[in-house]
């Protein structure tokens, strides 16, 4: 089983890989044939985590290997774990680069040639996480630009769940494993929309539960949406442990069937569902079968303060596509 990793040697793979490597995330039995990839200046500090590996003595790893290209690297791939991209901040040829816009042009190189070479190379049912951000638009560029139509592409929403989770355990003093139903829609951004109207705890609706609207818009949704920022703040460095946490739920989460009454969260291709309009990459709920199918779950009902939090993160994504429409 191959796993290509991106931005291997950056502080999310630093946590990543280890999680991966842990028994349980594949369904398959298969030892791992790990491939790290890097850009050529951080292959030194690649070859010091890969040290650091082959001292963990993995039971699960079968082989660890090192790139600085991505076309080597995906050949057969079974996964590709895009976390490698160019933060917002960073000073190139003399400029900050600040703004999305900015962002989006310089990672949509990346991952144009991503795409191509995954498509080209990896297995037929290779599946792809994008956690580099702008995740959702870097998706959308990759599987744009992949002659592959065939292979599940997503970007990453699941740390955004996973927070919606647990601030939601917290409020109402029940266990995170006891919350069915939390979808989490739209832009991996403070746009996107947790929805706790079809969510259910014990049985019982989340919502109802709450029964507190004001509570909801006013400082649940913020709270969660601002949560990255609060984390960079505090720490000096965006989320790392936890976001490599989520990409191994990400994971596990398509390789096992979703467990009866549940979704999991996940940004895919939108074929118009809950009206998030077709050809961007959204957060919805999905569930899979355990055996690579990946499915939309089209039950919930969205009330008009739903449907309203929906169309501003779906214009944002379509605002962002507009920014990159000459990569896809
Ligand atoms: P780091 O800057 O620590 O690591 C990124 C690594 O990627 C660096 O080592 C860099 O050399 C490498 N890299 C850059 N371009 C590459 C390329 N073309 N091929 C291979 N490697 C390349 O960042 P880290 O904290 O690990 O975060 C990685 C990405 O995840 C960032 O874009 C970050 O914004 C994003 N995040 C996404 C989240 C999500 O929920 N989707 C949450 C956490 C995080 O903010």
């Amino acid at each position: 089983m191959k796993v290509v990793i991106t931005g291997a040697a950056g502080q999310i793979s630093y946590s990543l890989v280890p999680f991966l490597c842990q028994q349980g995330v594949f369904k398959s039995n298969e030892k791992i044939d790990l491939a790290l990839v890097e850009i050529p200046s951080a292959m030194e500090r690649l070859d010091g985590f890969v040290k650091e590996l082959e001292d963990s003595a993995y039971s699960t790893v079968n082989s660890i290997s090192t790139f600085d290209n991505i076309q080597d690297a995906v050949i057969d791939a079974d996964w590709c774990l895009l976390v490698g991209s160019i933060p917002r901040g960073i000073v190139l040829n003399g400029k900050e680069i600040k703004e999305r816009s900015d962002l989006l042009q310089i990672n949509g190189g990346i991952f144009t040639e991503q795409g191509k070479a995954i498509g080209e190379k990896a297995k037929q049912s290779c599946k792809i996480l994008v956690v580099g951000n702008p995740a959702n638009t870097n998706a959308l560029i990759g599987y744009s630009n992949s002659p592959n139509k065939n292979q599940l592409w997503m970007a990453m929403t699941m740390l955004d769940a996973l927070r919606a989770k647990a601030q939601l355990s917290i409020k109402l003093n029940c266990h995170v494993d006891d919350i069915y139903r939390l979808a989490v829609f739209g832009n991996h951004s403070p746009t996107m929309f947790p929805d706790l109207e079809n969510t259910n705890i014990n049985g019982q609706n989340a919502y109802d539960l709450i029964n507190n609207h004001s509570w909801v818009e006013n400082e649940y949704l913020p709270r969660i949406q601002q949560r990255g920022a609060e984390i960079i703040k505090a720490r000096g460095a965006s989320s790392a442990s936890s976001a490599a946490r989520a990409a191994c739920d990400t994971v596990k989460a398509v390789e096992h069937p979703t467990r009866s009454g549940d979704v999991f969260n996940a940004a895919i291709l939108s074929d118009g569902a809950y009206g998030m309009p077709e050809g961007i990459f959204s957060g919805f709920p999905l569930i899979s079968d355990g055996n690579g199918n990946v499915e939309i779950v089209r039950d919930f009902s969205l009330s008009d303060f739903a449907k309203s939090k929906l169309e501003i993160t779906a214009n944002e994504l379509l605002e962002e596509r507009n920014f990159i429409k000459e990569l896809i």
